[in-house]
């Protein structure tokens, strides 16, 4: 459970871009790194540094002092791609059960990690899609079905191709596409009375009157995109897959909900560990049209602009326990908002029962809690409300370290940054 938690994170602030800092462009850097004496040991490590284009310029071996059956490995290196780096530093220590020493390397502790200004800079994020951890293939339905796999690439393809601005293509949907959609919709419907927030059950007739929401039909992001930007400003984007926190989180300061548009595999139609088009759609999709939320929502995603790796960890975790699972009060019972609650049959029902822990909304506790990614939640964190949330929200942002701070400007679509140094 929380090698998967660790799994995810790891994949996912690993990567930081830096704002260009030519001191460090090609700057040596020096590892130490130890092996299991194994044939084929070290051209395994040595493929990983080719694949990812990285230049050594050095090499020497010595036998380890400290375990007699290992070979230590001293190797300088083009410090040219610093983020593939830290991939195969992490990779080494994780896959292979090296130990790694970085001897030299100028970590530049103090510049702010890269963030789009404007909202076509979006469309950078398109080709970062981060592929799961084996322990997800291994117990995802869809990556042993090849007509699945191939389906999931048309999907892929039109997210890689779409640019800011252009209408999101339609898709015809296969009739076992339909079928699977239509089960989840009708099963999902008869909970949402008494499970549902208010927001919830409030939006969800518009959709079924404005956006083809319908048992028999699997809706469309355009239209739904369109609807969403009349009621709140919000957008969607085609994605093809999981982004980096940093890049998902980035989308929300301008009110850009990067979603997906296949459907999970008809074989577990209740519970999926992966966004689909129903978690999207029955999840996501009428929350976003609520004023309230939608603020909030923007709030996390402004908070998250530049901000150091840690917190961004942080912030992503309090979009866990909100967006994605919260709970909230409504009179004397809970109800759910949370999309990860409302696009799951299976789910929805067991966070209302007696079964799972309930506590309230607490940043400084809930953003540093531990959760598992691909079974139900053990813990739900309940909000008093929207705007409850958005206070402690904007309280808690005030804590990140960031020498700035910034404002969305709807009229030119970009982010303003006020200098505070
Ligand atoms: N990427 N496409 C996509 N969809 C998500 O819902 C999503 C994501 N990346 C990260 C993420 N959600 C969250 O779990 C937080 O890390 C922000
Ligand atoms: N478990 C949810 C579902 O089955 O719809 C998806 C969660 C995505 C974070
Ligand atoms: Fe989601």
């Amino acid at each position: 459970m929380d090698s998967q938690h660790c799994k995810m994170n790891g994949e996912s602030f690993q990567e930081s871009r830096y704002i260009e800092d030519s001191s460090n462009k090609n700057g040596v850097i020096s590892l130490i790194f130890s092996l299991k004496e194994e044939v084929g040991a070290l051209a395994k490590v040595l493929r990983t540094f080719e694949e990812k284009g990285i230049n050594l310029t050095h090499i020497e071996s010595r036998p380890s002092r400290l375990n007699k059956d290992e070979y230590e490995f001293f190797i300088n290196l083009e410090g040219k791609n610093v983020p593939a780096l830290d991939k195969i530093i992490k990779s080494l220590r994780s896959d292979i059960g090296a130990t790694v020493h970085e001897l030299s390397r100028t970590k530049k502790k103090d510049t702010v990690p890269w963030f789009p200004r404007s909202i076509q800079e979006l469309d950078r994020f398109a080709n970062q899609i981060l592929s799961y951890g084996a322990e997800l293939d291994a117990d995802h339905p869809g990556f042993k079905d090849p007509v699945y796999r191939a389906r999931r690439k048309e999907f892929a393809d039109i997210a890689y191709n779409y640019r800011h601005g252009q209408p999101i293509p339609r898709v015809t949907y296969t009739e076992e596409e339909k079928k699977t959609w239509g089960i989840v919709f009708r099963e999902l419907k008869t909970l949402y009375p008494t499970h549902a927030c208010y927001e919830h059950n409030h939006v969800f007739p518009l959709l079924e009157k404005y956006c083809g929401y319908r048992e028999d039909n699997i809706p469309q992001l355009e239209d739904i995109s369109n609807f969403l930007q009349s009621c709140t400003g919000f957008r969607l984007r085609p994605v093809a897959g999981l982004l980096s926190s940093r890049d998902f989180l980035a989308g929300l300061a301008f009110r850009v909900f990067h979603s997906t548009q296949y459907i999970r595999h008809a074989s577990k139609p209740m519970y999926t560990p992966e966004p689909d088009i129903c978690h999207e759609l029955l999840g996501h999709v009428p929350l976003f049209a609520d004023p309230s939320f939608a603020q909030f929502s923007q709030e996390i995603g402004l908070a998250s602009l530049g901000a150091p790796d840690d917190f961004i960890e942080k912030l992503a975790t309090v979009y866990w326990f909100t967006v994605e699972f919260g709970l909230c009060k409504e009179g004397d019972s809970l109800k759910a908002y949370g999309a990860g609650l409302l696009s799951s049959f299976g789910e929805l029902q067991y966070c209302l029962s007696s079964k799972p822990e309930i506590q309230p909304l607490v940043l400084e506790k809930t953003s540093v809690q531990k959760y598992p990614v691909t079974e139900f939640q053990p813990i739900y964190y309940v909000a008093e409300s929207f705007k409850d949330a958005k206070d402690k929200l904007r309280k808690f942002a005030q804590t990140i370290p960031r020498p700035f701070s910034v404002r969305y400007n709807p009229y030119t679509q970009r982010i303003e940054v006020l200098d505070n140094a």
